[in-house]
């Protein structure tokens, strides 16, 4: 296939043994909200959604990024949330500080930065760090959920591409950014 463009993102990915105690979380909230589970190997948290990107900025992108370190730390996945008008159910980090994690702002910001050094514009709207557990979820009532706080250090920044596929997207991993300590 020709392409001209891909939907592209960039996001923090799980081990495979984090996304196996993610997807315990994904179950719980599908007990109760029904909708699609997203797969163990699909789970991430986006970091900076870039869209629909031409082909010769993919380019750029794939051969900048390698040169981009991110600061990653641990966080502490908490909180059953829900965004309503894409019917997302999602698991969402809190510190001592709230909903907000210091070091997640910091990747936000150090991420956004480079790609504004590369001619991208950083979104208007609050960064809300998630990770989608359901999609087309029902409405439901999430206060009835707990589960135990799960520790996850990401072992990975990359830029994806998300790519049409049945039952929902495909993910390819295109570059695996550093990360810092
Ligand atoms: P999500 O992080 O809430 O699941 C690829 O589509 C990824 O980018 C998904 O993880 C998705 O949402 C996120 N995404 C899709 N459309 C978006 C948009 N318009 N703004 C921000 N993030 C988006």
């Amino acid at each position: 296939m020709n392409q001209t463009s891909q939907r592209l993102f960039f996001g923090l990915w799980p081990s495979a043994a984090t996304a196996d105690e993610i997807m315990a979380w994904a179950r719980d909230a599908h007990a109760l909200c029904g909708g699609r589970m997203m797969q163990a190997e699909a789970l991430h948290m986006t970091l900076a959604f870039l869209g629909n990107t031409p082909e010769d900025k993919v380019h750029e992108l794939v051969q900048a990024a390698p040169g981009w370190t991110v600061p990653v730390g641990t966080l502490q996945l908490k909180r059953f949330g829900r965004f309503a008008g894409p019917r997302v159910v999602w698991a969402g980090p809190s510190s001592e500080d709230g909903e907000r994690v210091p070091w997640l702002d910091d990747a936000y910001a150090s991420l956004w930065s480079h790609l504004e050094g590369a001619g991208w514009e950083r979104p208007a709207s609050v960064f809300r760090p998630h990770v989608s557990l359901l999609r087309k979820a029902g409405p439901c009532e999430l206060d009835v959920l707990s589960r135990p706080a799960l520790s996850w250090t990401p072992e990975q920044c990359v830029l994806v591409a998300s790519r049409p596929a049945e039952g929902g997207s495909r993910y390819e991993i295109l570059v695996r950014l550093p990360i810092r300590h």
